[in-house]
């Protein structure tokens, strides 16, 4: 990200200096991308954060020749005709020779971590804000990221987020994700504006995990916990006392959460495990003292009948 902003403010003041002294017509230079989840773009692209890595090297490499700016991934005049003017397969470069290496069918992108059927933030870098739109798709399940992504691997977008709110440089979105994807997915975020004639393309890759995997093994307490409260001891309302329960809903967002809270929230798990392990415990020796003094009970006192229930 460093070097992505560094390069952005260099290119914001380059753009200024340019305009302001040498060709008062020449566009500006730098627009915007999605770092966040990270972009093909502001992975590799110049600027890129990440083109040390074996993806972003052969890119450049297909490439045939320097990438464009990071943030300059635009096409003139397409006016919501994207599936005219993009064809299958240069989906991520938008079919422009400066960006050719980003369509690139690769399975070892740069890529972000989610979870199915959470909220995903995302971050775009406006290096220079323009009004407009951003329409965010995801690739079917089912998409094979080793080959190119057409049109087809895309359905309706997932949102269509006008003018979204510009915080620290960047617009910021959010859009949640269905829960039927696992696996390698694209994230292919259209920013069509309307200030400019421009239209921004960016394929953003993420691994997306399983809702499923995250859900299943909390739903039920085990039937040892159950039998503990039987022989005559005090009944622990073990569901009630759950927390496993409770939380399963919050895991699918676990990964949203600030290290900070994520690490408070394993620290209220593991207190909440601690507490449960002390109650079985506490249920079983109660359990076992109370038999045991029912026995004692029992042989002493059985000359007045045998003990109640
Ligand atoms: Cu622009």
């Amino acid at each position: 990200m460093r070097s992505v902003r560094r390069t952005a403010a260099l290119a914001v003041a380059g753009g200024i200096a340019a305009a302001a002294t040498v060709l008062p017509a020449v566009p500006a230079l730098a627009h915007g991308a999605p770092t966040s989840p990270i972009s093909r773009t502001a992975a590799c692209a110049a600027g890129g954060e990440r083109t040390g890595t074996a993806a972003c090297k052969a890119a450049l490499a297909a490439n045939g020749r320097p990438f464009g700016s990071f943030d300059n991934l635009r096409v003139p005049n397409v006016a919501g005709k994207d599936r005219q003017f993009i064809p299958d397969g240069n989906l991520c470069s938008g079919d422009l020779p400066e960006f050719q290496g980003l369509d690139l069918a690769r399975t070892d992108w740069p890529s972000t971590k989610v979870t199915a059927g959470s909220t995903l933030d995302v971050t775009y870098a406006g290096t220079i804000p323009h009004e407009g739109s951003f329409r965010l798709y995801l690739t079917r399940q089912g998409y094979d990221p080793a080959k190119p992504l057409s049109w087809g691997d895309l359905g309706s977008p997932l949102a269509e987020i006008k003018d979204p709110p510009l915080r620290g440089g960047s617009y910021r979105m959010s859009v949640k994700l269905p829960k039927d994807r696992s696996g390698r997915h694209v994230l292919y975020t259209v920013w069509q504006t309307s200030s400019t004639p421009d239209t921004y393309y960016s394929c953003s890759d993420l691994v997306v995990k399983a809702v499923a995997a995250a859900a299943a093994p909390t739903k039920k307490p085990t039937p040892k916990t159950s039998r503990s409260a039987e022989p005559g001891a005090v009944a622990v309302p073990l569901d009630a006392q759950s927390p496993a329960v409770a939380a399963a809903p919050k895991a699918e967002h676990e990964s949203w959460l600030s290290p900070a809270a994520a690490q408070a929230d394993d620290r209220v798990e593991l207190g909440h495990q601690i507490v449960i392990a002390a109650l079985i415990v506490i249920t079983g020796v109660t359990a076992g003292a109370g038999f045991m003094r029912l026995r004692a009970a029992r042989a002493q006192v059985h000359r007045f009948g045998p003990p109640h229930r």
